[in-house]
C-alpha cells in the first residue's frame, strides 16, 4: 500500500514537473541607447544591444559614432527573476549613474566623479522586472558596469540601501530593515498543491481513478494476504 501510494505520488511529480518545466528563455541583453550628449537629450546618435553592462572605455568612447567625453547612455532590460527574494545591485561609473527598478529610482548618484562603487538592495517577487540604468561621461576616464546577486551572497550589502526616491508616475515604496520594498507585482509562486489541483482542473488527473486504483490494489494486498493464512 504504501509502496503504491509513493508511486502515486511520483506519477504526479512527474507529471506537474513536466507541465510547469520553463522553456529556457534566451537573454536578450540590455537596449542601449547612447547619447552625444551628457542629459540623454533628444534622439539616441546609437542605439544597440549590450549582453552585459560592463564597460571600461577609459579615455576612449563607446563606439566611433559617439564623443569620448559628454556622452551619456540609458540601458533597460526585462529581467526574469526565478524567486521572490532580496537582492543586491551593484553599479560602478565614472563619472554618474542612476538606478531605477521597475520605473524606481533606487539608486542617484548623477554627478562628476572618479569611478565609484553604489550598492542597493531591494526586495524582489518573483517573475519580470525592469532594470534601467542611466549613465553620463563627463571628461577623462569613463567605466559603466552592473551586475546583481542574492543579497545573502554579499557581505554587508543591507547597509548601503538609500532611500527610494520614487518618480511621480511610478508606486510608492517602502524600506524596512534597510532593504527596498518595491510594489508587488510578479504572480506567487505555485505550490505544489496549487500544481496538483491545477493538474486536477485541467483533467490531467483524474483523482476518481487514481482513489479507484489504489483501492483494488488495496482489496488485492487483502486478498493475497488472506489467501495466505487460510493456506
Ligand atoms: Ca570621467
Amino acid at each position: 500500500m504504501k509502496i503504491l501510494l509513493s508511486l502515486v505520488a511520483m506519477v504526479i511529480l512527474t507529471l506537474a514537473t513536466a507541465v510547469i518545466q520553463p522553456v529556457e528563455a534566451v537573454d536578450a541583453g540590455f537596449s542601449g541607447e547612447y547619447f552625444n550628449n551628457p542629459t540623454l537629450s533628444g534622439t539616441a546618435a546609437l542605439v544597440r544591444t549590450d549582453s552585459a553592462i560592463d564597460f571600461n572605455w577609459r579615455q576612449s568612447s563607446p563606439d566611433p559614432a559617439i564623443s569620448a567625453d559628454n556622452f551619456s547612455v540609458r540601458w533597460t532590460k526585462a529581467e526574469t527573476f526565478a524567486q521572490a527574494d532580496k537582492y543586491t545591485f551593484t553599479m560602478v561609473s565614472d563619472d554618474g549613474a542612476k538606478l531605477y527598478i521597475d520605473n524606481n529610482l533606487v539608486t542617484d548618484k548623477w554627478m562628476e566623479r572618479g569611478t565609484t562603487t553604489d550598492k542597493v538592495t531591494v526586495e524582489l517577487s518573483q517573475g519580470d522586472h525592469q532594470i534601467k540604468m542611466e549613465y553620463y561621461e563627463y571628461f577623462g576616464s569613463a567605466n559603466a558596469k552592473l551586475k546583481w546577486e542574492l543579497a545573502g551572497n554579499v557581505a554587508g550589502a543591507a547597509t548601503t540601501a538609500p532611500t527610494p526616491q520614487p518618480s511621480p508616475s511610478a508606486q510608492p515604496t517602502t524600506t524596512k530593515g534597510g532593504v527596498t520594498e518595491l510594489p508587488k507585482t510578479g504572480t506567487p509562486a505555485l505550490g505544489w498543491m496549487g500544481v496538483v489541483l491545477m493538474l486536477v482542473g485541467l483533467k490531467i488527473i483524474n483523482l476518481s481513478k487514481i482513489k479507484a486504483r489504489i483501492e483494488d490494489s488495496a482489496k488485492y494486498l487483502w486478498n493475497e494476504r488472506q489467501l495466505k493464512l487460510d493456506s
